[in-house]
């Protein structure tokens, strides 16, 4: 995740508008850095060998464009996006997910189309990602011991090469496998490493913390199934999110939350009943929202588990507007931003994977801006009394009609409540408005005798 200061518990949204950004060849049940999508500030994800960006900041519509390659030919991975549009990544000469060549695309002007690339031939890089201050955490294989070293970086002008800014700690992994790496806000880094094949499985391992202030914590130990973990987010807070592995090697999702005292206190997510399969949290904002995955039914589920009630479950699946891909059925949130917008793989009809962002809903906000005001009202006004096909006609309530229901979801939001725009509207768009002009007045009074 990407963000600022630490805030005050923010509430997910109760829906979200979907929008398909594309169909891509990895697994939909993915959850490690490697296939997943990654979400920015501005809006901008990355996936594969695309970048899509959307028009405005944080709109639902985008254009995908391709970053260009960079020195010889491998497998690609991006690993993250700045907020900025800076994308870190990595080239490998063979499928060998322990070393990888770094690359960094960087846009000439922020939140365009990156095209310029820096590459380093140093090997050994592995899965890394950038903080709010654009910092990023690069991790690198020490040839000679296997330890990797996380030292800090922060990006140059286009085309130039990064600076190191700090060492954060090194892992003493023999073979150099660092499964994920994250930076937080704060400079904290935290890291997973696969110890050896007594964990059992290659996507869990060491969790370890290395704090800006030289300290370093061991969640856990990584060195048997039932001491392995994976961390996969901290946010501003210091919240980690990630999954550990129990006794019977079940995927638990979990979170690490860091007490006054500064010790780290582990915290299943979701129920406590027990579950048919495993799960992952794969990222968190800065309220302690976490989404991932959860396989308590038969199929992965995209999931959400709330900063105030990490207890439940929430399924995003349940969430959700279209206004194109219908059908969809999600099977694991990725990456969530500080605005709430979350990134997503999908199943469409035809069984392809495909890569979604989910925008948060608010009632009466036609065009998604995040703002309710004249232009929701422009919107509704010309589709008053019509059948509507989503939620962007101002079919707020999902029945497929936009009439005084919808009138009132907007009424409730309305920035000023003035009800002289409703005049302006129906003088824009004299036609279906004219028959309600008895009824937009008293909507805009209830709303504004309500807030007070
Ligand atoms: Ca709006
Ligand atoms: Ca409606």
């Amino acid at each position: 995740m990407t963000g600022s200061a630490a805030a005050a518990f923010a509430a997910p949204a109760s829906r979200y508008l979907v929008t398909p950004i594309a169909v891509t060849d990895a697994d939909a049940l993915q959850p490690l850095s490697q296939d997943i999508a990654r979400i920015n500030s501005f809006g901008q994800v990355v996936m594969g060998r695309s970048l899509w960006t959307p028009s405005p900041r944080n709109g639902v519509f985008g254009a995908s464009a391709t970053l260009p390659a960079y020195g010889a030919s491998g497998l690609l991975r991006r690993f993250d996006i700045a907020d900025d549009g800076k994308v870190f990544g990595a080239t490998y000469a063979n499928l060998n997910p322990i070393d990888g060549y770094p690359r960094l695309w960087v846009p000439t002007a922020p939140n365009s189309a990156p095209t310029q690339v820096w590459g380093s031939s140093t090997l050994g890089l592995v899965a890394t990602s950038f903080n709010s201050s654009g910092e990023f955490v690069w991790p690198v294989r020490v040839l000679s011991s296997g330890a990797v070293q996380h030292s800090i970086w922060r990006p140059g002008a286009p085309g130039a090469a990064p600076t190191q800014t700090r060492v954060a700690g090194t892992v003493p992994v023999s073979d150099g496998r660092i499964l994920h790496a994250r930076l937080s806000n704060a400079g904290t880094v935290v890291t997973t490493a696969y110890l050896s094949s007594s964990q059992g499985s290659m996507d869990f391992g060491q969790v370890k913390v290395f704090r800006a202030d030289g300290s370093t914590v061991t969640l856990r130990e990584g060195t048997s199934v039932p001491t392995s973990g994976l961390a996969m987010d901290v946010n501003a807070g210091e919240l980690i999110v990630g999954a550990v592995r129990d006794g019977t090697g079940k995927r638990i999702p979990t979170r690490w939350v860091r007490s006054s005292s500064g010790a780290y206190v582990e915290q299943q997510l979701g129920p406590a009943t027990p579950r048919s399969s495993f799960g992952y949290a794969t990222a968190v904002d800065n309220s302690g929202n976490a989404v991932g995955v959860d396989f308590d039914n038969s199929f992965g589920s995209a999931v959400m588990w709330t900063g105030d009630q990490p207890n439940s479950t929430v399924l995003l699946q349940d969430r959700l507007e279209f206004h194109s891909g219908r059908g969809l059925a999600l099977t694991i949130a990725t990456d969530i931003n500080s605005l709430g917008q979350i990134t997503g793989l999908a199943r469409n009809a035809a069984g392809q994977t495909q890569i979604v962002l989910l925008t948060p809903l608010r009632d009466g906000d036609a065009n998604v801006d995040q703002r309710v005001n004249f232009d929701d009202l422009l919107v509704l006004a010309a589709n008053y009394n019509r059948p509507a096909d989503s939620w962007l006609d101002a079919d707020f309530t999902g029945d497929g009609l936009v009439n005084f229901d919808d009138l009132l979801s907007l009424a409730a939001n309305y920035n000023t409540g003035a009800a002289g725009d409703w005049a302006m509207a129906q003088a824009a768009i004299p036609e279906p408005a004219s028959l309600l002009a008895g009824a937009v007045v008293p909507a805009l009074s209830l709303a504004r005798r309500r807030r007070r």
